[in-house]
């Protein structure tokens, strides 16, 4: 029987101020034309684009006291935390449309606090090759989109941390990481000091992917916003070139279509962030329309066994 989800809002998150790569401002335009909002459409959603945030420019200089454009990530996350509060109090589900992976700080930041005003649950996805809790003392590159998780945590930069208003904005039990292959020495050592719950490959390697979502998904209820954060580089660079930071090793088109169902069978996802999509790096727009099929799946679209 198929579900009626919440009306969408898509979000456009043109920056790309935390990566070390170009391009992922174009990530949401790469969305857009691959048809996402018509694809969403289609399967019977109410969806709106309710257009971009708008931020600095990116300046392209070097790391700062361990941070590469502070100031620049702080104003792109107050102006979608800002857009992101807007849509969820409509009773909307926003998809941010990235955009590199800083900006879930700004959706994470105005989630969370919508969860505490409504007395949600919230369970946190976090779908990447990379754990992205690095601190400006540990990080080897000073790119903010390594540093998301921690900052949510209540561990990083206060501009950061105190983005809506008190810290932290969640607890890293909220977490669950799945398809982790990339984590750098000192960020280990925080991951497992915070006991963030990590589902790495070899773990999937191990149990299989059904197994890993069960238990990454164990305890969500109907009182549960679940958020999922999609970093693209989450799937093998085979089937998804089109990301600055490929890890090989990642979870092939099957696996990650089963992510996307086990979560769409809960029918508790209350919003969700695509980014690291890199247009400048991909082939004809290929990993852009794997995003859009895979978002599909998100919203029910199964085989014929269970549509
Ligand atoms: N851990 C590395 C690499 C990285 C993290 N997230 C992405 N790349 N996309 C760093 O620079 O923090
Ligand atoms: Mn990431
Ligand atoms: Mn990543």
């Amino acid at each position: 029987m198929s579900h009626v989800f919440p009306p969408v809002s898509l979000i456009g998150v043109p920056t790309d101020v935390g990566a070390g790569h170009r391009g992922a401002r174009m990530g949401p335009e790469a969305l857009r034309i691959a048809g996402l909002q018509e694809a969403l459409a289609a399967r019977g959603v109410d969806v709106v684009d309710v257009g971009n945030v708008d931020g600095p420019r990116n300046p392209w200089v070097g790391p700062v006291d361990g941070y590469r454009h502070l100031d620049e990530v702080v104003a792109w996350n107050r102006g979608l935390m800002q857009a992101t509060a807007l849509e969820l109090e409509k009773g909307r589900l926003p998809i941010m449309l990235g955009g590199d992976h800083c900006l879930a700080m700004g959706s994470i930041t105005a989630i969370a606090r919508h969860c505490r005003n409504t007395g949600k649950k919230l369970r946190i996805l976090w779908l990447d090759a990379h754990s992205d809790f690095n601190t400006s003392n540990v990080t080897p590159s000073g790119n903010i989109h390594g540093m998301p998780v921690a900052c949510l945590c209540g561990i990083g930069p206060q501009a950061l941390t105190h983005l809506g208003g008190d810290a932290p904005a969640i607890s890293a039990d909220m977490v669950r990481q799945i398809g982790i292959r990339s984590v750098d020495p000192e960020e280990k050592r925080l991951i497992r000091e915070n006991k963030v719950e990590v589902y790495d490959m070899r773990y999937i390697d191990e149990v299989g992917m059904k197994r890993t979502m069960e238990a990454a998904l164990a305890g969500v209820d109907d009182d549960t916003h679940l958020h999922v954060s999609f970093d693209v580089d989450f799937l093998d660079p085979s089937i998804a070139p089109g990301v600055g930071t490929t890890v090989m090793g990642g979870p092939n088109y099957r696996e990650a279509q089963l992510v996307m169902e086990m979560i769409a069978d809960t029918r508790r996802m209350g919003s969700l962030d695509i980014v690291e999509l890199n247009p400048v790096l991909d082939r004809r727009n290929r990993t852009a329309k794997l995003a859009v099929d895979l978002v599909e799946s998100l919203f029910g679209k199964s085989t014929l066994m269970r549509d």
